[in-house]
C-alpha cells in the first residue's frame, strides 16, 4: 500500500515536469559561441593528452561532438573573426588582415539573430578595429587586448578598466549577462570571446608558478630545417629558436638581458616595451605575485644560458613558451567550467548549444615555429566541440571536412532562421544529427593574404581535401607545393614535383580552379589585393 502511495505522488509530481520538458524541446534553442585565441587544438585534451588535461573543455565533446578536420579559411585573428561572422570567404567580406577595419555595412550573423528575437551579447576579443553590430549589450578588449587589468569598451562607447586577470574577467561578465538576462522566454546568442592563450601568454600568477615547474615532450619536427619546402616556410619569421624574443615572451627582464656579459639582444633596443608593457600593468600587490616565478626564470636563464648550445636554447625557449601558453590555456580551462557548470545549475543547459572554437590553429614548436598564417595543419586546423543535448550524440566524433565559413549557417539553422542567400558555408546540421549521407563537401578552400607583415608568411592560397593539400604561393614568388596527408601527416616533404604524383598535381589544379570560380575569387581580386597594400604604403 505505502509503496503504491508513493508511486501516486510520485506520478503527480513528474506530470507537470513532463509538460516544462515537452515545451521546452520545442522552444528554439539558445547558442553560446565560445572561442579562445590561437587555442592549437594539440593543446586540448580531448584532442592530444601529451600537453595539458583540459576536463572542462572535453566536456563538450564526451557530451557531444568533437570534429578532427575543422579548419579556417585565412588562418589569421581578425579575418577569421570577419568569415565567422558574415559566413563569407575573406575575398568577399574584405577583411584581408588585422590592418584595415571591418567593413561595418557587412551582415554579420549576430544583428540577424537579434532581428528575428534573439537576446544578443558579445564578451572579450573582437579586433575588428570598430564595435560589434547586432548585440544589445558588449565589452570588447581595444585591439588586442591586455591580459592583467585590461581595458574594454562598453556598450554606451566607452573604455573602462577592470581590475583583475582578463579570462576570469570575461567570463565573470559573461556568467552576470547569463544571470541577468537568460530567461525561459525569450532565446540568447551570447559570444564569450577569450583573449588566452594569445602571446606574449601572460598566465595568472598563480598558474604562471605551477607551470614553470613543469616539463613538457617536444614535437617531431621542432628542429625542422625546411629542406624539401619552398622558399616561404624558409623565410617566415616565427622560429622558436630564430625569432622567439628574450624579454617579451619568454620574460626574462631587460636588465637581465643588460648584465649578461659580452652578449647583445638587440631586443632590449628594439622592443623596450616588450617585457615591461604587460607587466607594468599589475598592481604592485600584484607585480608581488608574479616576482618570486620570474626571480627564478631569470637566474636560472642568467647563470646556465650561457653556457648553453644552440639545441639546448632552442629547447628552453619550447619550455619556456609552453608553460605559459599552457599556464594562460588551463585558465581558460577552468572558466569554461565555470560557465557549464551555471548552464547546468540553472537548468539552461538543457535547450542550449555549446560551441568552442579558436580564432585559428598555432604552432607549439612544430616545424620550430610558434605562430599561425600557414596552410600547414597546425594552423590551417582549428578546434570545434559542439555540444547539443537531444541532438548531437554524445561522444561523437567527426572527421569531415568543416570550416568556421559554416558557423553562421550553422547557428542561424540551428535557430530556425533561414540564412541569407549569399553566406557561402555548408550548415553542420546534417552532420551534428549524424546524417553523413546528406554531407557533400570534400575539400576546402584557403587564401592568406597578410604580406609583408610581422612572421612573413607569403600570401598564398590552395585546396585541401582529406588525402591532398596543394598551395600556390604568391606574390613575391610563385611557387607551387603538394603534400600528401596520409603519407607525410608532419608535411616535410613537397612532392609538387614527384612524377608520382603528376596525375594528382593536375586534377587538383583543375578543382582549384573551380573553386576559386564557385567562391568568386581570382587572380584580378589577388591584384586588388596587393594593390590595396601598395596604395597604403605597405609594400
Ligand atoms: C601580434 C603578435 C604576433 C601575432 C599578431 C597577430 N605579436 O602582432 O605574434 O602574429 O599579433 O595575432 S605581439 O608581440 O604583439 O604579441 S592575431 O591573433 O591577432 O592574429
Ligand atoms: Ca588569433
Amino acid at each position: 500500500m505505502k509503496k503504491i502511495i508513493v508511486a501516486v505522488v510520485g506520478l503527480l509530481f513528474l506530470i507537470p515536469l513532463e509538460g516544462i520538458a515537452q515545451k521546452s524541446k520545442t522552444k528554439r534553442p539558445n547558442v553560446i559561441f565560445i572561442m579562445s585565441d590561437d587555442h592549437a587544438y594539440q593543446a586540448i585534451s580531448a584532442y592530444d593528452d601529451k600537453l595539458i588535461e583540459t576536463p572542462n573543455i572535453d566536456r563538450l565533446a564526451k557530451e557531444g561532438m568533437l570534429f578532427t578536420n575543422a579548419s579556417v579559411t585565412n588562418s589569421i585573428c581578425a579575418p577569421s573573426r570577419a568569415t565567422i561572422l558574415t559566413g563569407k570567404h575573406t575575398h568577399i567580406n574584405g577583411k584581408i588582415d588585422n590592418y584595415f577595419p571591418f567593413d561595418t555595412t557587412q551582415v554579420t550573423f549576430p544583428q540577424i539573430f537579434k532581428k528575428n528575437g534573439y537576446k544578443t551579447a558579445m564578451f572579450g576579443k573582437l579586433h575588428f578595429g570598430n564595435n560589434p553590430k547586432g548585440v544589445d549589450e558588449f565589452m570588447i578588449l581595444p585591439g588586442q587586448g591586455h591580459y592583467i587589468n585590461p581595458d574594454f569598451i562598453v556598450t554606451n562607447g566607452d573604455t573602462i578598466t577592470k581590475q583583475g586577470y582578463v579570462t576570469d574577467i570575461i567570463t565573470d561578465v559573461s556568467l552576470d549577462w547569463l544571470k541577468k538576462e537568460a530567461s525561459a522566454d525569450e532565446p540568447f546568442m551570447m559570444m564569450y570571446l577569450h583573449k588566452a592563450p594569445h602571446r606574449p601568454w601572460w598566465p595568472r600568477a598563480d598558474k604562471f608558478k605551477e607551470f614553470t615547474k613543469k616539463t613538457f615532450p617536444e614535437p617531431a619536427t621542432l628542429f625542422d630545417d625546411y629542406k624539401n619546402r619552398g622558399t616561404a616556410a624558409k623565410t617566415a619569421e616565427m622560429n622558436l629558436f630564430e625569432h622567439m624574443m628574450y624579454s617579451h615572451d619568454s620574460k626574462i627582464r631587460p636588465e637581465t638581458l643588460a648584465k649578461m656579459e659580452g652578449k647583445v639582444f638587440p631586443e632590449i633596443e628594439e622592443f623596450p616595451n616588450g617585457f615591461y608593457g604587460p607587466y607594468n600593468r599589475a598592481t604592485e600587490e600584484q607585480k608581488a605575485e608574479y616576482n618570486p616565478t620570474l626571480a627564478s626564470i631569470n637566474d636560472f636563464f642568467y647563470e646556465n644560458w650561457p653556457k648553453m648550445t644552440d639545441k639546448e636554447k632552442m629547447q628552453w625557449k619550447y619550455q619556456r613558451y609552453m608553460q605559459d601558453y599552457l599556464g594562460s590555456i588551463s585558465s581558460v580551462d577552468d572558466n569554461v567550467g565555470r560557465l557549464l557548470d551555471y548552464l547546468d545549475e540553472s537548468g539552461l543547459a538543457e535547450n542550449t548549444i555549446v560551441i568552442y572554437t579558436s580564432d585559428q590553429g598555432f604552432y607549439l614548436g612544430e616545424h620550430g615555429w610558434f605562430d599561425k598564417r600557414f596552410v600547414y595543419d597546425e594552423s590551417f586546423k582549428t578546434p570545434l566541440l559542439v555540444r547539443w543535448p537531444d541532438v548531437v550524440k554524445p561522444g561523437s566524433v567527426e572527421n569531415e571536412m568543416v570550416q568556421n565559413l559554416d558557423f553562421a549557417q550553422t547557428m542561424l539553422e540551428a535557430a530556425g532562421i533561414k540564412p541569407p542567400n549569399d553566406m557561402q558555408g555548408e550548415s553542420l546540421i546534417p552532420l551534428l544529427k549524424g546524417k553523413k549521407e546528406d554531407w557533400t563537401r570534400d575539400a576546402v578552400y584557403y587564401h592568406y593574404y597578410e604580406y609583408p607583415a610581422v612572421h612573413m608568411v607569403k600570401r598564398h592560397y590552395g585546396i585541401v581535401n582529406k588525402e591532398f593539400k596543394l598551395v600556390h604561393f604568391y606574390y613575391d614568388v610563385d611557387e607551387w607545393e603538394l603534400y600528401d596527408r596520409l603519407n607525410d601527416p608532419n608535411e616535410m616533404n613537397n612532392v609538387y614535383a614527384d612524377p608520382d604524383y603528376a596525375a594528382t598535381v593536375k586534377k587538383l589544379k583543375k578543382e582549384l580552379k573551380d573553386m576559386r570560380k564557385l567562391y568568386k575569387d581570382s587572380p584580378e581580386q589577388d591584384k586588388e589585393f596587393i594593390e590595396l597594400y601598395r596604395s597604403n604604403g605597405k609594400l
